[in-house]
């Protein structure tokens, strides 16, 4: 059945507008909406529209699967170079008391802390350290795959790799495929916050631009890797720069279709230079769930990173074109919990996100990294 017969039908329930009518056409029809088509949603329908319109979308492409994958964070530092405005997490390097490092052999020590247990993916990922360099990842990557050659590694933003390739002066892809070789699988979508040059040069200057970004990622896809891709949203950005920032995704993701997931980030404002900026509401980050369904029809899937949106809110988001829910199972990521999230400790059994899944209706379904099935729960 289509969005228009839909349309028919709950018309006399929740009312479509007309204003509407021919944008709904073009989801049935497998269309493209325009940048200012997607400005306009934003601005002007209604949330249970967009909700209707993600939804509808959603369940074409997924039914009532809800992915989610048994995985675990290694933060290597919290220590960093940079100093986005918004980061509640890194600590400069001048005050390294606050901050972590850990070696090698304790990085390798906690992966080794999973023997036995049926992980499919390890998540790398953490602040800029001037001293953990190309080579000491590398050495890394082997050591985990040498002890644990099948589980995927899912590692390092486009920042940390910028600075590490930067610094050894390799280039883009030489670095990638000293990293690629040694064993890195994929990487994961932080980094990318808001590529509007205005907005990024204010709450994050000092790192690398939308345009490295993105080229880090089409080198990585170039060799064959996946990725994701990530937004922080809900801070000084406007709808125009959230619909501009998912443009140039679009725009990467026909020339590659390297990109896994589309994963927006809710700014929290605890504990960061950005905390007199008031957190959005629910509503916003509904619509903005919704927006990235609707706006990025060549992105396969929609994630809800849990551990900083919180389980309700997660749950809701299943019905605003959401179909992924990560996956941590321990509470082995600090960068929500430190921003202020309701997950202090982020901690689900499997169990539990089979539960939560349910609970709205929809079907679990453990994946890995790659998104093959390994389980439905039904
Ligand atoms: O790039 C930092 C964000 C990101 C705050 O690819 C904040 O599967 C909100 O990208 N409020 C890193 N967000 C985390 C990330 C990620 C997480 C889970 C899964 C995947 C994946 C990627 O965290 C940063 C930044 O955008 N961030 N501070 C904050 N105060
Ligand atoms: Fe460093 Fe990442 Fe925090 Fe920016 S968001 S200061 S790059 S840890």
């Amino acid at each position: 059945m289509g969005i228009i017969d839909m349309d028919k039908k709950l018309a006399e329930l929740v009312g479509i507008p007309s204003e509407w009518q021919a944008i709904a056409q073009k989801i049935d029809q497998y269309e493209r909406i325009t940048p200012a088509e997607g400005i306009a949603l934003f601005e002007r329908a209604s949330l249970s529209t967009l909700g209707l319109m993600a939804n509808f979308i959603r369940e074409r492409r997924h039914g009532n699967k809800t992915y989610f994958n048994r995985n675990f964070h290694i933060e290597p530092t919290n220590v960093c170079v940079f100093s986005c405005k918004f980061c509640s997490y890194s600590k400069l390097y001048s005050k390294r008391e606050e901050g972590w490092e850990l070696s090698i052999d304790e990085m390798v020590e906690k992966v080794k802390a999973y023997d036995g247990k049926p992980i499919t993916e390890v998540h790398v990922v953490g602040g800029v350290h001037p001293k953990m360099d190309i080579y000491f990842f590398e050495e890394l990557l082997k050591k985990i795959k040498a002890h644990r050659p099948e589980l995927h590694i899912k590692g390092f933003t486009a920042v940390e790799l910028d600075y590490m390739f930067r610094k050894a002066k390799l280039s883009r892809l030489e670095g990638m495929k000293i990293l690629h070789d040694a064993g890195l699988d994929s990487l994961p979508g932080g980094g990318a916050e808001i590529f509007d040059t205005e907005i990024r040069e204010k709450i994050s200057a000092d790192k690398v631009d939308s345009d490295g970004w993105l080229d880090i990622h089409a080198i990585a896809h170039s060799l064959g890797m996946h990725s994701n891709a990530t937004m922080l949203f809900g801070h000084i950005e406007e709808y125009k720069h959230r619909i501009d920032h998912m443009e140039r995704l679009r725009q990467l993701q026909d020339q590659t279709k390297g990109f896994n997931t589309f994963i927006p980030l809710k700014f929290r404002n605890h504990d960061n230079e950005m905390s007199y900026v008031a957190e959005s509401s629910s509503i916003e980050d509904m619509k903005t769930y919704a927006m990235a369904r609707i706006y990025l029809d060549n992105f396969p899937h929609i994630k809800a990173y849990w551990p900083m949106l919180g389980r309700e809110q997660a749950q809701l988001s299943l019905s605003f074109g959401v179909n992924d829910m990560d996956g941590t199972i321990d509470d082995s990521t600090k960068i929500y919990s430190m921003a202020g999230s309701e997950e202090q400790n982020p901690s689900l059994t499997t169990e539990e996100l089979v539960v939560m899944i349910s609970q709205v209706g929809r079907v679990a379904v453990e994946r890995d990294t790659l998104y093959n099935t390994i389980q439905e729960f039904n």
